[in-house]
């Protein structure tokens, strides 16, 4: 059941129930360490409530450790096999163990090899993060994992460093406020300037970080203002203090630093990054860093960008400043993500030889093998800044030599704000699988992945070298202190599809979606404990707990939990799958981008940005709309993309039509692929937009009342798609009275624009 104790953070997708299947069954742990000690203690937790029993070998204890029953034979076996060679004796089948044992060697530290015979199920990971990540897949499995037999299963992460990144303030911003960007309200990390005080929170967050398959966090925003700064020095021991808690769950901790703080905090007069004293107090820097958190990430550097210090002030480049804050951390094994966001934000709207587009290659392609080893070059998914539909960045293709990340933002800056739903699953799994030489060449998940490793156990993507591969993803979390963690209760589905998609990039986001959706929002079996009123949670009607539609909780008898799922299932689906296009529709139109309120960024306002310094411009006027981005006759952006891609966006009958304004300036009356005019799709998708949102509504308002999901949770929705149907609504009245004016064409079906 779903807990609705509004004082405590929601279970999101690990919710008691999901540990039902593992807690039934008698489970054997061997090995040693912080995060087996974790998986021992989950176990444990999910025996206790669901009656199996749990006993630990470990490779010092002569005698087992036991909880629950005694001497009951295992039927889940979840061991450490760090020489691939599994641990002898007790329950492990033989044969099971060698032909796992042989599986492990070449997974590396987070991979794990299952697999079921004979009634036993067993997992062997190489190292202890491998055992984690191999017990929330049973979890994810279910009773799946304890059915027929399996035969053998690997599984690895595609990528190796997956990170979320915190745009979280210490001091309150003053227009910013806790959370930069945040929709969730306040810091699960800070409060005013001090450690929000929530521990039990933040262990519960790495928790779920790390049961959808992510390994790293920065706990402070790449904006580093005031005392944010001395997170570096004074301030050590906070940080010191989050990693302690989110360890147990393979997190590590990396920070936001600020290029200047030499110089912001009093030390030093410069900050110029081939300057000794400069070199000097940043390897001091990182030296009380590791002393306080001997498993530290490393830095996340914005610079020289929106205002943030950089290297520019002392003439030296992006490469010069990076290699300073590597070398700093290079001792350690440390890395330093580098943002690539860099582009000019006083820009003259008059002046069109400008694009913003091209800014962060044209920065950065021409440094491409100037980068240390431990040095990620972080690059946002689009040239511009995360709108609902942008091209890759091309910088993911023009630097062979340089670790490059991948940047998404969950936050839902421009998409939404958490008020809007808006899965964004579909959208990264197509920037993942994006294929920029064309099909069956390299994609952006390869990319990022860097090349195969050889499952050597080396340190997951921190060692440093070329070897040590690629950057890996980055999001921006969409988390803050509210009870659902995310605002929108279903925003919580973007943070888990990102981690899934980060360890497996090739999953059907949809399928995600379901794997979310089953976790969440568990079906409660008869004769589950915490389905008796009274037990677990606060007695608040949950899935599957209650009797058919309309009747009360816990009612008895006539449940109909099959049915009751499919109605859950089906209603979430309609309501998420899609929503991410729903949104592209009541919005701007064809890969245009923006035209919404300065500043917050929420709602329309068409020419909001028109005529500012931010160079987001659509250039609408009375024929016609678009940035002509070609080398023909525009930016030449189009350039910056390797064939087939180049030609594709460059031709104007070849380019899709969703990224059509992107790329191209157009007249109203152009005819898009799809057939219909560009002024008669923004016509059309303005109205579909809104017409879909009105369909979800009523979707959700049809399981009101139902005790399919929790009431206060159905509340919080019902209100949000409320506002969202408000907004769309806003957007469509001001985008299509817009064009209306601008282009004269009235719409072909002669509805009502203003
Ligand atoms: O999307 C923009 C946001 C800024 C943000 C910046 C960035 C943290 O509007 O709030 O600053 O991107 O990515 O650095």
């Amino acid at each position: 059941m779903t807990s609705t104790d509004p004082s405590r953070p929601h279970p999101a997708w690990l919710p008691p129930e999901a540990f039902r299947a593992i807690g039934a069954h008698h489970t054997l742990v061997y090995g040693d360490g912080t995060l087996v000690d974790t998986v021992y203690d989950e176990v444990g937790r999910a025996r206790a409530r669901y009656g199996g029993t749990v006993r630990r070998l470990s490779g010092q204890a002569t005698e087992p450790e036991r909880a629950g029953a005694d001497e009951t034979p295992a039927d889940l076996v979840l061991a450490l096999a760090p020489t691939g060679s599994p641990p002898a004796g007790g329950a492990l089948p033989a044969e099971v163990g060698s032909e796992l044992g042989a599986e492990v060697a070449g997974l590396g530290p987070e991979g794990f090899a299952l697999a079921r015979r004979g009634g036993v199920t067993v997992l062997l990971a190489a190292a202890p993060a491998g055992l984690l990540y191999g017990l929330f897949h049973l979890v994810r499995l279910g009773p799946a994992a304890f059915g027929a037999d399996r035969p053998v299963e690997a599984h690895r992460p595609a990528l190796r460093l997956r990170l979320v990144s915190h745009w979280d303030n210490l001091d309150v911003h003053p227009v910013m406020g806790q959370v930069e960007r945040g929709y969730a309200g306040g810091s699960i990390f800070w409060r005013d300037g001090a450690p929000a005080g929530d521990p039990e929170r933040i262990r519960a967050y790495a928790r779920l970080l790390a049961a959808c398959g992510m390994n790293a966090m920065t706990v402070n925003n790449v904006n580093v203002h005031g005392t944010a700064t001395r997170l570096l020095t004074d301030r050590l021991d906070d940080v010191a203090a989050i990693a302690d808690l989110v360890r147990p769950y393979g997190i590590r901790v990396h920070l936001s630093v600020n290029f200047a703080a030499p110089v912001s905090l009093g030390e030093l007069p410069t900050a110029d990054p081939l300057d000794e004293r400069v070199r000097a107090w940043w390897a001091k820097a990182a030296g009380r860093l590791y002393e306080a958190i001997p498993d530290f990430g490393g830095f996340m550097v914005k610079a020289d960008s929106e205002g943030q210090p950089g290297p520019y002030r002392y003439r030296r480049d992006h490469a010069d400043g990076a290699n300073m804050l590597a070398d700093a951390l290079a001792p350690f094994g440390g890395v330093v993500h580098w943002r690539a966001f860099v582009y000019n934000h006083r820009q003259d709207w008059r002046d069109r030889s400008t694009d913003r587009a091209r800014a962060a290659y044209d920065h950065f392609t021409p440094l491409d093998g100037r980068f240390r080893d431990n040095v990620i070059l972080q690059v946002k998914h689009g040239p511009i800044d995360f709108q609902v539909r942008e091209p890759v960045s091309p910088v993911l293709t023009a630097m062979p030599n340089t670790r490059l990340a991948l940047e998404v933002q969950a936050t839902q800056e421009y998409t939404g704000q958490q008020r809007h739903v808006c899965y964004l699953g579909p959208y990264w799994s197509e920037v993942l699988r994006f294929a920029p030489w064309g099909p069956g060449r390299p994609t952006v998940a390869s990319l990022v992945a860097g090349p195969a490793d050889d499952g050597d156990g080396a340190p997951a993507g921190n060692g440093g070298g070329a070897s040590a591969g690629g950057g890996g993803l980055v999001v921006v979390s969409n988390v803050g202190d509210d009870h659902y963690w995310t605002g929108h209760p279903l925003a919580q589905a973007n943070l888990y599809a990102v981690g899934r998609l980060a360890w497996a990039p090739d999953l059907d986001p949809v399928a995600v979606l379901d794997e979310w959706i089953d976790l969440t929002f568990p079906a409660s079996a008869t004769g589950d404990p915490d389905s008796e009123p009274g037990a677990g949670s606060d007695g608040e009607p949950g899935i599957g707990s209650d009797g058919e539609l309309g009747t009360e909780p816990d009612s008895g008898s006539d449940r109909k939990p099959d049915a009751d799922r499919e109605t859950l299932r089906g209603t979430l689906h309609a309501l998420m799958d899609d929503s991410w296009r729903t949104y592209e529709r009541y919005t701007a139109p064809l890969g245009v981008g923006f035209m919404v309120a300065p500043g917050h960024h929420y709602g329309p306002d068409v020419d909001g940005y028109e005529y500012s310094r931010w160079g987001t411009y659509h250039f609408a006027d009375r024929d016609g709309v678009g940035v002509d981005r070609t080398r023909a006759s525009g930016t030449g952006f189009t350039g910056q993309y390797p064939q087939p891609w180049s030609d594709r966006y460059e031709s104007l009958a070849d380019c899709p039509d969703n990224l059509l304004l992107f790329f191209h300036h157009v007249p109203y009356r152009h005819v898009l692929r799809s057939g219909a005019t560009v002024v008669q799709h923004i016509y059309d998708t303005h109205f579909a937009g809104v017409d879909q949102v009105a369909r979800m509504r009523r979707r959700w308002d049809r399981i009101g009342g139902s005790g399919l999901v929790d009431a206060a949770l159905h509340a919080r929705v019902a209100d949000r798609l409320a506002e969202q149907q408000r907004c769309a609504e806003e957007w469509r009245d001001q985008v299509n009275t817009y064009f209306l004016r601008k282009s004269g064409v009235p719409d072909a079906h002669g509805r009502r624009i203003h």
